[in-house]
């Protein structure tokens, strides 16, 4: 991994291997555990399909040993742009034993995103679906432009119907009775996985979460929300994302033996009955969906009375939704500040409703050490609003790739600036006030507004763009572009903003949702756009 993966200092990684959050075991390796113990146990529900832990086990042993064979070895690179289907998990599985590292890209990503991630990852491989079956989209036509412009990508695997690819399921089958790597070769202070981090400039920049780090992430994380092997966790974000995947989500309910249900969809619609059916006992939204799916609970005919617990997070939920969540779906709430970088901030089951309704609750680990900081990254007095700092066992130290950002994303001596703003009340709960960084939070899903604003200035009727976030009632956040226009133009004119950016290949959900003009952007005394006077402007 070499200079691409900056490790914690000896010190640190001696004293969190000692504490016991560090186990010196490849990230899954539980799943060939359960697979000995209770392996008739369901693992994964989707559909009318289920896989037992004997049968996940099996099936990601026989694709490592096809993955092998292609070539695939450890510490290769591999993008997986797989939604909530059992072959994303038995994927994972397959990459986590031969040591490959699994990139997890969202399925809403298109060719910017896609070619970014094969490109800087310098992957060796491309996992997709055939098409997404709500909107049609072919993710192999996807594959052929990624394929294009990122010469070094060797392979392309698709789940379904290959079309001119591999089939994942081909390679699954080429695997039976060759010799399955088992993660004996795995250095668990490597990455196991690369996460994306929602929060940076530009291009979205690579996250390694070690099997070391993740593993603590996924059973610290489990603990706390008390997951057995009688939970029963709905998977209704996409599992690529760190919350359904890791906190606890998806992963942390295979760690303790629970069962877990794979949505095609968050909607009402299709999870509430999937609850009834399997007597879902816990799942994790963001605030936009734990409001839809309160309103739905208040006329729909299914028993959710399994639900026990609700997680909340991915961005801001006010005190007012939480008490409205609470009563109408009547499980408990719990409150998850987290990001891909690591750091969790959780209530705890059983805290004082009042305290879950208003507070971000408090980091995960007794050895997350945070930092309330002003503008200089001097200790703000106890209580007042700062920009966190978070440093500890499953907080990164760098990004991958990325020495020069590293530089400035954290400090001297290895606090990550997380960019919120944050206040900590005296009995240690954090409370997010807002953020520093330059994103629009819609919901959940982040919207880098640089590079938004790359995308736009390439439109030929633009001049100047700058991307700044409007409030709205059910998404928290929307996203609004101010455009100067070019010389002579008057409007943008052909192409449209809409078509210019699906001929960019930018995700959908990254399109502005609002567009004003205006002569020229303002600027700060120091000569910076402005941008909280356009945040103000546009709400007018
Ligand atoms: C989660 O992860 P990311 O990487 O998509 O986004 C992280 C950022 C945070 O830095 C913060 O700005 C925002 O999302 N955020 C929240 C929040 N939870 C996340 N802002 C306000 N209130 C909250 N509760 O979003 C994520 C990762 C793991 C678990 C949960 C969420």
């Amino acid at each position: 991994m070499g200079r691409d993966v900056v490790r914690w200092p000896a010190e640190a990684m001696e004293r969190y291997r000692k504490a016991g959050y560090w186990q010196g075991r490849p990230l899954g390796d539980f799943l060939a555990r359960h697979a000995a113990d209770t392996g008739g146990t369901t693992a994964l529900v989707s559909g009318d399909d289920r896989l037992t832990y004997a049968e996940l086990d099996a099936r990601a042993a026989q694709l490592a040993a096809g993955l092998a064979d292609l070539g695939i070895a450890s510490g290769d690179r591999v993008v997986v742009q797989l939604p909530n289907v059992p072959d994303f998990f038995v994927l994972l599985f397959a990459c986590l034993r031969i040591g490959a590292v699994p990139v997890l890209g969202l399925p809403a990503y298109r060719r910017s995103e896609a070619v970014h991630l094969c490109g800087h990852s310098g992957a060796v491989a491309f996992v997709v679906p055939d098409t997404d079956p709500a909107s049609g989209f072919d993710y192999r036509r996807l594959a052929d432009e990624v394929r294009e412009q990122v010469p070094g990508l060797r392979h392309v695997l698709v789940a379904g119907e290959p079309g001119p690819y591999l089939s994942l399921a081909d390679v699954e089958k080429a695997g039976a009775g060759l010799d399955a790597p088992d993660g004996s070769a795995v250095d668990p202070r490597d990455p196991a996985v690369l996460l994306v981090s929602g929060g940076t400039t530009g291009l979205p920049k690579l996250i390694p979460r070690t099997h070391d780090d993740y593993a603590y992430n996924v059973r610290a994380s489990a603990e706390l929300c008390g997951v057995d092997r009688d939970t029963v966790y709905l998977a209704a974000l996409p599992v690529a994302h760190n919350f359904a995947l890791a906190c606890p989500g998806t992963l942390g309910t295979l760690y303790a033996g629970g069962t877990v249900v794979l949505s095609p969809s968050p909607d009402p619609d299709t999870v509430f009955p999937l609850v009834e059916r399997h007597r879902v006992t816990l799942t994790a939204v963001v605030p936009p969906l734990a409001a839809l799916w309160s309103q739905a609970a208040e006329w729909a005919p299914e028993d959710l009375s399994s639900l026990a617990l609700l997680q909340v997070g991915g961005a801001r939920l006010g005190p007012e939704s939480a008490r409205q969540v609470t009563a109408s779906l009547g499980c408990e709430l719990q409150q998850v500040f987290g990001m891909a970088e690591g750091l969790l901030s959780m209530t705890r089951p059983g805290d004082d409703p009042e305290r879950v309704a208003t507070t971000q609750g408090r980091p995960m680990s007794p050895d997350d050490e945070v930092r309330v900081v002003d503008a200089d990254g001097r200790d703000v007095p106890s209580g007042e609003i700062g920009e966190l700092l978070a440093r500890g066992p499953y907080t990164l130290r760098g990004y991958y790739r990325a020495e020069e950002y590293n530089r400035t994303a954290f400090t001297d001596d290895g606090f990550y600036r997380t960019g919120d703003l944050v206040r900590v009340l005296p009995g240690g709960d954090l409370v997010v006030e807002g953020r520093r960084k330059d994103l629009v939070n819609r919901g959940g899903d982040k919207v880098s507004a640089d590079e938004l604003e790359g995308h736009l200035r390439a439109h030929p009727a633009v001049l100047d763009a700058a991307v700044v976030p409007v409030p709205d009632e059910y998404l928290g956040e929307r996203t609004c572009a101010w455009i100067v226009l070019r010389e002579g133009r008057t409007e943008l004119g052909d192409p449209g903003l809409d078509a210019f950016l699906d001929e960019r290949g930018l995700a959908p959900y990254k399109k502005p949702d609002l567009v004003r003009f205006v002569d020229a952007l303002p600027v700060t005394a120091v000569g910076k756009v402005d941008k909280r006077a356009l945040a103000t402007r546009a709400t007018n």
